[in-house]
């Protein structure tokens, strides 16, 4: 009996952080760290451009396709060069510090000049996006790279050695297909940080596209009916790779959110979390946050064949990650969130984790 309500109290407990969808908690540019805002609650500066809420974006017509929830324009745009390793750290959960909670769907990364604009007043919904790297299934046909960021990596593209400098919007984008076997059910999470290229390279990307506009809602790697079938081969979905795609991709160990803000640009007086422009350190900048009304874009391109796995070594084995393993749900396990305390607490042993509920995940979450 006592255990019985002790368990249902840990149930309760638990029932907050189980509706946990999640955001780009922090981008490393060959290693420096800079962490993310909480998604609606600015505290610092960072190159991350701030989404509302931990919500997925829906609908491919969505003028939220191009950030992320009502993004915001960041204050900083950082150095980084051709050749970087730009890394990305997802969370889950309101305030972060959980995994990522979703396992089934691509990864994909598509960047945007910013042109003559500083990133830290760039509209978003003008982009020219180009692809440059996409992560889907594993080799063995059934499990994706997704499910690694689910368990806590981090994922690491390396810029094209012949990227223009200037400044780029950097986009990585989850897609969840947990629900796409019905239309509509997708779940965008596309999220952007603010990069200055410098060095002497000439590039210049082909096949841009718009979002919205680059997916439609019926495409075969929007709409997947046959996502847990097995033999189901998956075909990404916007644009072919550009020419100026990463030289590399792949999911790496987990990176901690570091515990400050970037310095050197003073932080933004912290701002309810309604779409409020943000940036008080860049001047002239009347800052572009915000839900553009903007009418579908054009649609371009249409699905791209799945020219997957031209990617090296995935998946180096993540401390933070083997540890949960077990966990992992197999790509039959619909939509599973797992949850875990990652920035309270990085000695977190398996048995101090949250357990997660998936079954009532299935009712709460999506
Ligand atoms: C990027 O990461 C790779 C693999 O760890 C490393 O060999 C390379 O030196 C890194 N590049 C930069 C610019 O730090
Ligand atoms: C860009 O050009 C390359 C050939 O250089 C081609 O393989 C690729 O499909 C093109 N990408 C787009 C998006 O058109
Ligand atoms: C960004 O551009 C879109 C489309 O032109 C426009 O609707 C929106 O108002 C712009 N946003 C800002 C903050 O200027
Ligand atoms: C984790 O363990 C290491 C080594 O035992 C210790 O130095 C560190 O302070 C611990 N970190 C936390 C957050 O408890
Ligand atoms: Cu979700």
């Amino acid at each position: 009996m006592y255990r019985l309500s002790a368990l249902f109290i840990s149930l309760l407990a638990v029932a907050p952080y189980v509706s946990a969808h999640g955001f780009l908690g922090q981008v490393s540019v060959d290693g420096t760290p800079y962490r993310g805002n909480l998604p609606g609650k600015n505290q610092g500066s960072s190159p991350i451009r701030m989404v509302a809420d931990i919500s997925p974006v829906k609908g491919t017509t969505n003028p939220d396709l191009t950030c992320g929830l009502s993004a915001q324009a960041a204050a900083l745009t950082v150095p980084a060069n051709p050749g970087s390793n730009i890394t990305f750290q997802w969370e889950g959960g309101q305030d972060g510090g959980q995994d990522w909670p979703h396992n089934v769907g691509p990864i994909m990364t598509y960047m945007a000049s910013c042109g003559s604009t500083d990133c830290s007043s760039f509209n978003a919904s003008g982009a020219k996006w180009f692809k440059v790297a996409q992560s889907g299934q594993k080799p063995d046909g059934s499990t994706w790279y997704q499910a690694d960021i689910m368990q806590g990596d981090s994922y690491t593209v390396t810029l094209d050695q012949n990227l223009s400098p200037g400044g780029y919007l950097i986009r990585n984008e989850i897609i969840s297909l947990q629900l796409a076997s019905s239309m509509g059910g997708v779940e965008f999470y596309p999220a952007c940080a603010q990069l200055n290229v410098g060095g002497n390279g000439n590039g210049q990307p082909n096949g841009t596209v718009s979002f919205p506009g680059a997916y439609g809602a019926s495409d075969p790697g929007i709409y997947t009916p046959d996502v847990y079938n097995p033999g189901f081969v998956y075909q990404f979905p916007g644009p072919a790779l550009s020419n100026l795609q990463a030289v590399s991709w792949s999911t790496t160990p987990a990176v901690a959110i570091d515990a400050n803000f970037a310095s050197g640009v003073a932080a933004p007086s912290a701002a309810p979390s309604t779409a409020a422009a943000q940036p008080s350190a860049a001047p002239a900048s009347s800052a572009a946050p915000a839900p553009s009304s903007a009418a579908p874009a054009p649609s371009s391109a249409a699905a791209a064949p799945s020219s997957a796995a031209a990617a090296p070594s995935s998946s180096a084995a993540a401390p933070a990650s083997s540890a949960a393993s077990s966990t992992a749900s197999a790509p039959g396990a619909t939509g599973s969130c797992r949850v875990r305390s990652k920035r309270a607490n990085a000695n977190a042993t398996n048995a101090d984790r949250r357990r997660h509920f998936s079954r009532v995940n299935r009712r709460m979450t999506h």
